[in-house]
C-alpha cells in the first residue's frame, strides 16, 4: 500500500513540474520575482585635498582612514582605509558592496581622516544609490594638517608640535606635513596655525 501511495505522489510531483514548465503564465510570474531587485551604490570614488601642499600641483595624496554614518539616524554602516593620488587627490574605486557596507538613496555622513590630519566630518553626501559614486569633497573642505602625535587624539596641541621639533630639518614622511621632502619651519608653522583646533 505504502509503495502505492509513493508511486502515485510521484506521478503528480511530475505532472505539476510539466504543468508548471508548460504553462507561460507561471514561468512568466516566476520571471518577475527573479526581476525585482534593489539597485544599490557599490563602487565608490573619492576626491580629496589636503591643505597647505607645496607645491600645490601633483601633490595631493595622502593615506585615508573613511568612516561612514547615515545622515538621519547616525547609523554607522562601516569603514575602509584606502590612499588617494597626488595627481588629483582621488583615491582608486572601493568596493563598498565587498566590505559589507551597502548604501541606498539615502543622505550619509563621510568623517575623513588623513595620515597627519585631523578628521573632518562632509555631511549629507548623497546619490549613493547609483553603481559608480564618485564624491568629490575638494570644494566642501581641506584636511587640516598637523595632528601628528603618537597619541591619537584628534587634537592639536604641544604633543604634535614636539613631534615635528623631534623630527625637525629631517624627512619623516608623516611630519613632512606639506610634503615638499623636509621637515623645517613651514611644517612647524602648519602645526602652529591649526594649534588647539580639534577634529570632528
Ligand atoms: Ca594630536
Ligand atoms: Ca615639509
Amino acid at each position: 500500500m505504502k509503495k502505492i501511495v509513493a508511486i502515485c505522489m510521484a506521478i503528480l510531483t511530475i505532472q505539476i513540474s510539466l504543468g508548471f514548465l508548460m504553462n507561460p503564465i507561471l514561468a512568466q510570474e516566476t520571471e518577475d520575482v527573479v526581476v525585482t531587485a534593489t539597485v544599490s551604490g557599490c563602487d565608490l570614488t573619492i576626491l580629496i585635498h589636503p591643505e597647505k601642499r607645496i607645491p600645490q600641483v601633483g601633490n595631493w595624496g595622502t593615506d585615508l582612514e573613511v568612516d561612514i554614518y547615515r545622515s538621519s539616524d547616525n547609523l554607522y554602516m562601516g569603514s575602509f582605509n584606502t590612499t588617494s593620488n597626488d595627481l588629483l587627490g582621488q583615491t582608486p574605486k572601493v568596493n563598498l558592496c565587498g566590505l559589507g557596507i551597502v548604501l541606498d538613496s539615502s543622505n550619509y555622513d563621510l568623517y575623513i581622516n588623513g595620515k597627519s590630519h585631523l578628521r573632518r566630518k562632509y555631511s549629507n553626501i548623497s546619490n549613493f544609490n547609483t553603481p559608480d559614486n564618485v564624491v568629490d569633497l575638494r570644494l566642501r573642505g581641506l584636511l587640516l594638517a598637523g595632528d601628528v602625535s603618537n597619541i591619537l587624539d584628534n587634537y592639536i596641541n604641544i604633543l604634535d608640535i614636539s613631534v615635528i621639533l623631534s623630527g625637525f630639518l629631517g624627512n619623516q614622511d608623516k611630519i613632512d606635513l606639506n610634503q615638499d621632502g623636509k621637515v623645517n619651519v613651514l611644517d612647524l608653522s602648519n602645526v602652529i596655525t591649526n594649534y588647539l583646533t580639534k577634529g570632528d
